[in-house]
């Protein structure tokens, strides 16, 4: 086992996995793929249960250190490696791309989420594979075991999510707003931002790939209502093979695209009244999350999560010059985004 190389542990199903996974293949950085929990895992255990995890090697055979949480990663990823950067120099435009990716990663993952532990196909299907990724050989009595735990577990933690009836018409509209807004935005552009992928395109790759290209409920309605996006969550999986020069290629942020536009609206319509809520129930120690979101009433349990992630994006521009929070405030204006702000 080579044990000089980045690990990243993860799983097949996992939106997060698929993530990191396409950004080591997109910025060829060397790395060793490891199912987390099959035989092959010789991970430590990261300070949060989840995945993916990144762990860097010590070069005696060890760890240096384990990570989680994608985003984390991909900042951690920036500083140690220059080749085929995610991050656009402009400041303005990187802010832009981060508040997408974290759209994508705390939104739209309600929507994968919804869609797989919903409807029965979906909900069998994932029964049947996610348990394979630590087993190939798993004996049936234990396959069949480990797909109703599964299915338990998950469809029992739909709510705490999301998903629930009074919220369906929410998610799923703001799925086929999504595809919409993408299909359009496809039908000129290869990437979010221009002619190369940013953190945005890592981020709706993710999520997009169990939705697109694995859940038969959402799939089916993305290949008749927008064939390009699945076209391009196909190629976003290994973009190993794009060529890049140097730091060219991103959209001026004064040009960005009409489309792009769009989905800063749909991000302004859903996720942020979703993020300012989620905040400020936090804060007042209420154990509900009450917002409007499209004129209906959005309820969930408040996330922890969720609030460090708006107060990332605070920081994030607090941290840029006044010039490029004039550039921001400017793009942002009117589509709703400009509220996570304040
Ligand atoms: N914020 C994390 C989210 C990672 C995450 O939620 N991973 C899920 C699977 S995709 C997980 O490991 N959940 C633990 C569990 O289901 O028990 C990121 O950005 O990577």
């Amino acid at each position: 086992m080579s044990n000089s190389s980045l690990v990243i542990g993860g799983a097949f199903s996992s939106p997060y996995s698929m993530k990191m996974r396409a950004v080591l293949r997109y910025r060829h950085i060397p790395y060793r793929w490891v199912l987390r929990n099959s035989k092959w895992d010789d991970l430590p255990a990261p300070p949060v249960p989840v995945i993916p995890v990144l762990a860097w090697p010590d070069g005696k055979g060890g760890y240096r250190d384990v990570m989680v949480d994608s985003s984390p990663q991909i900042t951690r990823l920036e500083k140690e490696y220059s080749n085929r950067s995610l991050v656009p120099q402009d400041q303005a435009l990187a802010f832009i791309d981060f508040l997408l990716e974290d759209f994508a990663d705390e939104w739209v993952t309600k929507i994968m989420y919804h869609y797989r532990w919903t409807y029965e196909d979906d909900i069998e299907k994932a029964g049947q594979l996610l348990p394979l990724d630590q087993n190939l050989q798993l004996p049936e009595a234990m396959h069949t075991k480990a797909h109703d735990f599964i299915i338990k577990r998950q469809v029992g933690r739909r709510a705490m999510i999301g998903s629930t009836d009074s919220n369906t018409h929410i998610l799923e509209n703001s799925y086929m707003d999504t595809l919409d807004i993408l299909e359009q935005h496809f039908q000129s552009q290869e990437f979010i931002f221009g002619d190369r992928p940013g953190r945005t395109d890592f981020a709706l790759y993710g999520q997009l790939k169990p939705l697109l290209w694995q859940d038969p409920t959402p799939m089916a309605i993305a290949v008749k209502r927008a064939p390009r996006v699945v076209n391009w969550v196909q190629r976003v999986d290994d973009l190993s093979w794009w060529e890049i020069n140097g730091n060219e290629g991103w959209v001026t942020l004064e040009a960005l695209e009409e489309t792009i536009v769009e989905l800063l609206h749909e991000a302004g319509k859903t996720y942020a009244p979703f993020m300012i809520a989620n905040y400020e129930a936090l804060k007042s120690g209420s154990d509900e999350v009450v917002c409007e979101i499209t004129r209906s009433e959005y309820r969930q349990a408040p996330f922890k999560y969720q609030a460090k992630c708006l107060q990332w994006i605070r920081e994030a521009f607090d941290n840029l010059s006044s010039t490029d929070q004039a550039r921001v405030e400017e793009c942002l204006s009117g589509t709703g985004c400009e509220n996570l702000l304040v």
